[in-house]
C-alpha cells in the first residue's frame, strides 16, 4: 500500500491490472513526456490503490461520497510522481494541479459517486474531486481543480 495521504486511509490496495476488454472504452490516458502513454478502461483504473470520501460538489451543489484513485498514484504509475500535472478535459478544458496540492493531500481522480459509475450529468464518468478540507482547498481557491470529464493526464511542462 502506498504511504497514506493526509487523514485517510486507503479503501483498497492496487490489484493486477486486468487485460482490456473488446466492449470495454479506454476513459483515460496517461501520458509521460517521453511519449510513453498508458491507457486505463474504468475496470483498470479500478486495480489501482483506491480511497473514498464523501465531499461537497462546489458546482453540482450537492455532497457525494466519492470512490476513485488517488493523483499520487497515478502519478507514480506514470513515473512523473511530484511533477506538477496538467489535467485534461474531454471539453477542451485543460488546467495544472501542482505537486504541493496532489503529492500528500488526498486528491483523487474519482471514477463513482454513490456507489455508481458518474453519469455525464454529474461531470463525469471521470472527474477530478478534491478532500473535504475548506482550510487546506477553500472551494472559492481550488473551483480551477475539481477538473470534470477528464481524459488525459500529463506531467507539466
Ligand atoms: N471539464 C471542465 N472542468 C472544469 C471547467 C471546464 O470548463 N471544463 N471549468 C473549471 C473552472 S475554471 C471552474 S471555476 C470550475 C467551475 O466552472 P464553471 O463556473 O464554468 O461551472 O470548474 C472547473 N472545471
Ligand atoms: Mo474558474
Amino acid at each position: 500500500m502506498p504511504a497514506p495521504l493526509a487523514g485517510y486511509r486507503y479503501l483498497r490496495a492496487a490489484g493486477p491490472r486486468p487485460a482490456a476488454a473488446a466492449s470495454q472504452r479506454v476513459l483515460l490516458t496517461v501520458e509521460t513526456k517521453t511519449g510513453k502513454k498508458q491507457t486505463y478502461t474504468l475496470a483498470q483504473l479500478r486495480a489501482l490503490p483506491a480511497m473514498r470520501y464523501t465531499t461537497f460538489h462546489p458546482q453540482l451543489r450537492q455532497r457525494f461520497t466519492y470512490e476513485g484513485v488517488p493523483l499520487r498514484d497515478l502519478a507514480t504509475a506514470g513515473g512523473f510522481v511530484g511533477r506538477d500535472l496538467q489535467v485534461y478535459a474531454e471539453n477542451g478544458y485543460v488546467t495544472t494541479i501542482a505537486a504541493r496540492d496532489y503529492q500528500k493531500e488526498a486528491v483523487m481522480l474519482a471514477y463513482a459517486a454513490n456507489g455508481k459509475e458518474i453519469p455525464v450529468l454529474q461531470k463525469g464518468p471521470l472527474t477530478v474531486v478534491m478532500p473535504p478540507d475548506e482550510k487546506r482547498f477553500p472551494a472559492q481557491k481550488y473551483d480551477y481543480a475539481w477538473v470534470w470529464f477528464v481524459d488525459r493526464i500529463t506531467p507539466a511542462k
